[in-house]
């Protein structure tokens, strides 16, 4: 299953849907996030692509959000499903890329897959500066460590599903409370260079309150941790 969060959409989700519906067998859910009236065409063109399924929120709700609707329905309506692969709704994953990351999982159905970008020249400071952060965060409570903290691109396996769809982050932060879980509970996790897109589509990453939701995201997951470990030395 191939799922694309999407708020007011471009002609580039149109692109991204149907060259993933050319190039893979599995089906895609679409979550239009209360993208309002003028992006009605954008929605109706993808769901009249075979096996695309489109939900919708009335309102806006947030990447994280999207996100959690559309495993839930991945876990009611697709049993069989290995696992969710996530991208971006804004071209910046190349379909060839949502492929490879998508055939990793077919081989590893276990296995955590993130589709990670080299932070070149071309890369926006602010996403290095916030992708340094999360990186050294996830290090520090985790002791583990990725490339790209922050990638859309990623393929979940379905066991991990259940616990995901219970996280609180409603925004940029569910992104990292779930690898902050993932690297936690040990799930084996691997990286996949991918090409870093950017179209010049406009970011909806507001960069003081979507990076104080992930920092009150990570605090959050570390307390949790933190008082979890004592409670268990205390009760053992
Ligand atoms: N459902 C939903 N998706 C969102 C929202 N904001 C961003 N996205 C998705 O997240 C992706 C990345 O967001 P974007 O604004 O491009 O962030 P950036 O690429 O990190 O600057 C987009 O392509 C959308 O698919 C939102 O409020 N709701
Ligand atoms: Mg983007």
């Amino acid at each position: 299953m191939i799922v694309i969060p999407a708020f007011q959409p471009g002609a580039p989700l149109i692109a991204t849907a149907t060259g993933l519906r050319a190039r893979l067998a599995a089906p895609l859910v679409v979550v239009d996030d209360g993208s309002g009236p003028g992006f009605v065409d954008v929605f109706r063109a993808v769901s009249t692509l075979p096996g695309v399924t489109v939900l919708a929120h009335t309102t806006n709700r947030g990447k994280g959000r999207a996100l959690r609707t559309a495993m839930q329905h991945v876990l009611a309506v697709h049993p069989a499903a290995i696992g969710v692969v996530t991208a971006d709704a804004d071209g910046q994953h190349a379909v060839e890329d949502i492929a490879a990351v998508a055939g990793v999982l077919c081989a590893r159905p276990d296995t955590l897959v993130l589709g990670s970008r080299r932070f070149g020249p071309g890369v926006p400071v602010s996403n290095r500066l916030g992708n340094t952060c999360a990186r050294w965060a996830l290090r520090l409570i985790t002791g583990r460590s990725v490339s790209d903290a922050q990638t859309g691109l990623r393929a979940i396996p379905r066991g991990l599903l259940p616990a995901l769809v219970r996280l609180r982050g409603a925004r940029y932060d569910f992104e990292m409370e779930v690898l902050l879980w993932a690297c936690a509970r040990r799930v084996e996790i691997d990286e996949q260079p991918i090409r870093t897109i950017y179209a010049g589509a406009p970011s909806h990453f507001d960069p003081v309150l979507d990076s104080a939701r992930i920092v009150r995201a990570t605090v959050r997951f570390a307390v949790t941790s933190a008082l979890g470990a004592r409670r268990a030395v205390i009760t053992s």
